[in-house]
């Protein structure tokens, strides 16, 4: 699906601002039709935001189940001889769309977007928008939720309740913006972009982008006519589909998110896709990009600021990556959803490297519950049969969705298709390996594809170590494991990754960490204070760097973020290099000092 785009043949109207909004606090929304006019005694919200924290109310930020968005739109008389189309960026979890009372659409996943064409559903003058919104989770619903409390097995009776089976705060509403953009009638639909580089000598001499580009009417003519940044064009395609071929490329590269444009034009229609050009491919235990070994450093972060939650925050993205780039990093993972197209093309634009995650976190009854260490005995545990997790059909619908939307990114060099799935469990390797294909089919520039997994007890059976092409850790030795023992966690990670190391393929940290109270300060380095983070990390790092087969650290998390509340928990996961408004800790510096001296390429020879 294109990112909406101002073009000579297409207009784009942006629907963010204040909407009119209205808790369904008795479940009676549709059977009322709140749809069908205006929302009676509606408060104001802005879109797009979360809704959770916006006001001063404990039922609306721990509210579970549907609430209604809605405002006027009236477009210019002119824009109705266009095809046009109401995008969703993304709607968390679940969502209905009506335009003057008719449904128009419905969405499942909350992290995606959505379209539907209203050509004819528009009327002249003022109409009515309701886009009604959905954040229960279940054993259905990518992230899952449960019907358990975090940490036990027994499900709450008739309590409804926002039970995540995972560790951020289950924010909601509309997040990213809503816009109404038009084509002409017959129109551009889908663009793939797919460069490949000859090389002589570790040069680029040239590249070859193999492009296809879907038409609504296929006999309509197309030619591509690609611009480099200069404006000068360096290639030209005729048709639907072919090669192009660009002399002396100047390659995407970390550090240089140089882009050239792809310039569409089919009938009266026109389009515009940015891309990079540049390889990526694993080869033994290396990570290649543009044929170099390449050594991650980063984070794993989240769409998560105060007070609109996972809402859309250009601005901190923005500073966010200036943040990243002052310490040294140049990548990060989209734990543990997709996260905006903006964000996407930012790091397009800047260099930043980016591990791309679907929505799919908690598919584990191991993990909030389900079972438990005080239960094990009462709970047959078999998540991947029947009354287990029921996360497939609509897992094979994330995977589609996200590699659509990605796929032309090049700061977008790995897929993860899951975070911490109970991937050493019977049925695992059944559930894995379909996802596994469909990812490597789906996506036209075949980048490597991973899930990231949590150390279990029986880590040496994990369906990883068959499936992903890189081996992605979340290892919390020093913290959760033998938290305020550094040798003995130090002991403990050496045995265990050597193990990984000898695998032969590339392994890398997704996840390491130790909660942090900014401020919180001691002469001794015990947990909790900014000097017991800086010792744990300067642990690790003493045991990647005696590993060969270690292509990158990303740390947990790259900022404090919101979670539901727990006795872990002070007032959100405090694991953050950076405060949650971007201050940073006494590990932001350390940290800084370490990725300064490590260069992007060839770190481990
Ligand atoms: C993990 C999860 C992440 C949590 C983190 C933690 O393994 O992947 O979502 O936030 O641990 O801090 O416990």
């Amino acid at each position: 699906m294109l990112f909406p785009i101002l073009t000579e043949s297409r207009c784009v109207v942006d629907l963010s601002g204040t909407w009119d909004f209205k808790r369904d606090a008795n479940g009676k929304g549709f059977d009322e039709q709140w749809y069908a006019c205006r929302l009676k005694d509606a408060q104001t919200m802005p879109v797009p935001a979360a809704y959770n924290d916006m006001k001063e109310d404990a039922a609306l930020r721990e509210h579970y189940g549907w609430v209604f968005y809605q405002r006027t739109v009236t477009v210019p008389a002119a824009l109705k001889s266009q095809r046009t189309v109401l995008r969703m960026e993304a709607v968390t979890h679940k969502a209905r769309v009506y335009l003057n009372g008719v449904l128009m659409c419905e969405h499942k996943g909350g992290f995606l977007p959505f379209e539907v064409e209203i050509s004819d559903a528009l009327k002249p003058g003022e109409n009515l928008l309701t886009i009604a919104v959905d954040n229960r989770i279940d054993r259905t619903t990518l992230p899952v939720g449960g019907d358990c409390p975090f940490g036990t097995s027994e499900p709450v009776k008739n309590q409804k309740q926002n039970y995540p089976r995972f560790d951020f705060f289950n924010y909601a509403g509309i997040i990213r913006p809503v816009k109404l953009y038009t084509t002409p009638r017959t129109y551009i639909r889908d663009v793939t972009l797919v460069p490949q580089v000859n090389w002589e000598e570790g040069q680029a001499k040239s590249a070859v982008i193999e492009y296809s580009v879907e038409l609504s009417e296929p006999s309509e003519a197309a030619a591509v006519e690609v611009i480099d940044r200069e404006g000068e064009t360096v290639g030209m395609g005729n048709g639907a589909s072919g090669r192009i071929t660009v002399n002396d490329p100047h390659l995407w590269m970390p550090g240089d998110g140089y882009m050239y444009q792809a310039r569409i034009t089919a009938g009266a229609d026109v389009y515009v896709q940015p891309f990079g050009i540049r390889t990526v491919r694993v080869d033994g235990g290396r990570f290649l990009i543009n044929e170099r070994p390449f050594y991650f450093k980063g984070y794993g972060k989240h769409e998560d600021t105060f007070p609109g939650g996972r809402g859309f925050h250009p601005v901190m993205n923005a500073k966010d990556i200036s943040l990243m780039k002052w310490q040294g990093a140049n990548s990060f993972r989209t734990s543990h959803y997709p996260y905006s197209e903006e964000m996407m093309r930012l790091c397009d634009r800047e260099g930043i490297v980016v591990i791309d995650e679907a929505p799919a976190v908690g598919i584990s009854l191991k993990f909030g519950g389900g079972i438990s260490p005080f239960c094990k005995d009462k709970v047959t545990y078999k998540p991947f049969e029947d009354g287990g997790i029921g996360t497939f059909e609509h897992h094979q619908q994330v995977i589609r969705e996200l590699i659509q939307r990605d796929k032309n990114h090049s700061c977008v060099v790995m897929w993860s298709l899951a975070n911490e799935p109970d991937s050493n469990s019977p049925g695992a390797y059944e559930y894995f390996k379909p996802l596994f294909d469909l990812a490597r089919d789906c996506d036209p520039q075949k980048r490597p594809c991973t899930i990231v997994c949590m150390k279990g007890a029986y880590w040496k059976e994990d369906v990883t170590i068959r499936l992903s092409d890189v081996i992605c850790l979340n290892r919390y030795y020093g913290w959760y494991d033998f938290g305020g023992e550094l040798e003995t966690a130090k002991e403990e990670l050496k045995k265990e990754m050597d193990w990984w190391d000898a695998l032969g393929k590339p392994v890398m940290m997704t996840e390491y960490g130790a909660d942090t109270v900014e401020g919180l300060r001691d002469t001794l380095p015990v947990m909790f204070t900014e000097e017991y983070q800086v010792a744990y990390y300067k642990m690790n790092h003493e045991v990647f760097d005696t590993l060969k087969n270690f292509v990158g650290e990303q740390a947990w998390n790259f900022a404090d973020f919101a979670t539901c509340q727990g006795t872990g928990r002070v007032q959100g996961n405090k694991k953050g290099i950076f405060t949650r408004d971007r201050r940073p800790k006494m590990i932001a510096h350390a940290l800084r000092k370490r990725w300064q001296a490590i260069p992007d390429f060839g770190y481990k020879g």
